[in-house]
């Protein structure tokens, strides 16, 4: 369990409201200027906010992140475009996050993406699909690990909850 992990839980709220995912809007998107854009799709939905920073991720932390695709003859090509530029690391928080991010987000293959999802509407091909949702609650825990410290994840309220989640 990482040290930040008491704020997991918050200061107040339930925690199924809590639910974390980590999303990176990758280098290309950086270098296309649609950081606004992917932010903007997940603040109009309700999610909120809580950690957000602009890095070039190094092999280490890359090696982590992708240790599944280790041996697919892509890797290199995949680790070479994520280290080409920075990229935003963001945090988002809500109820059904990590789910909801993914369908927000679309087929990994951007050929495949519908239309209306991140990656339908502003990508066309798999290596260079503009943006990172982790794939299930276990994953983002471990995948918020290594990309944030405790530090960097900010516990607030939205003023606007009783407007998104009822009272
Ligand atoms: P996702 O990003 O939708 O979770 P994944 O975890 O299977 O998809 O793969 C991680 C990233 O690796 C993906 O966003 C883009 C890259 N990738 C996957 N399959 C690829 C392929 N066949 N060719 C090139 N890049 C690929
Ligand atoms: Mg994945």
């Amino acid at each position: 369990m990482p040290v930040w992990s008491s704020l997991w839980q918050g200061s107040s709220g339930t925690p199924e409201l809590q639910e974390k995912t980590l999303v990176i809007v990758k280098p290309d998107a950086v270098q296309r200027r649609l950081v606004g854009d992917v932010i903007q799709r997940f603040e109009r939905r309700g999610f909120k906010l809580v950690g957000m920073k602009l890095l070039q991720a190094d092999r280490d932390i890359l090696d982590k992140h992708y240790h599944q695709l280790r041996q697919k003859p892509f890797y290199p090509a995949l680790l070479a475009y994520m280290s080409s530029g920075p990229l935003v690391a963001m945090v988002w928080e809500g109820y059904n996050v990590v789910r909801s991010t993914r369908a927000m987000v679309g087929d990994t293959n951007s050929a495949e993406a519908k239309p209306g999802t991140i990656r339908g509407d502003f990508s066309m091909h798999v290596s260079r699909n503009v943006v990172h949702a982790s794939d299930s609650v276990e994953t983002a825990h471990r995948e918020i690990g290594f990309w944030f410290h405790r530090h960097e994840l900010v516990a607030w309220e939205c003023g606007d909850r009783e407007y998104t989640y009822g009272p």
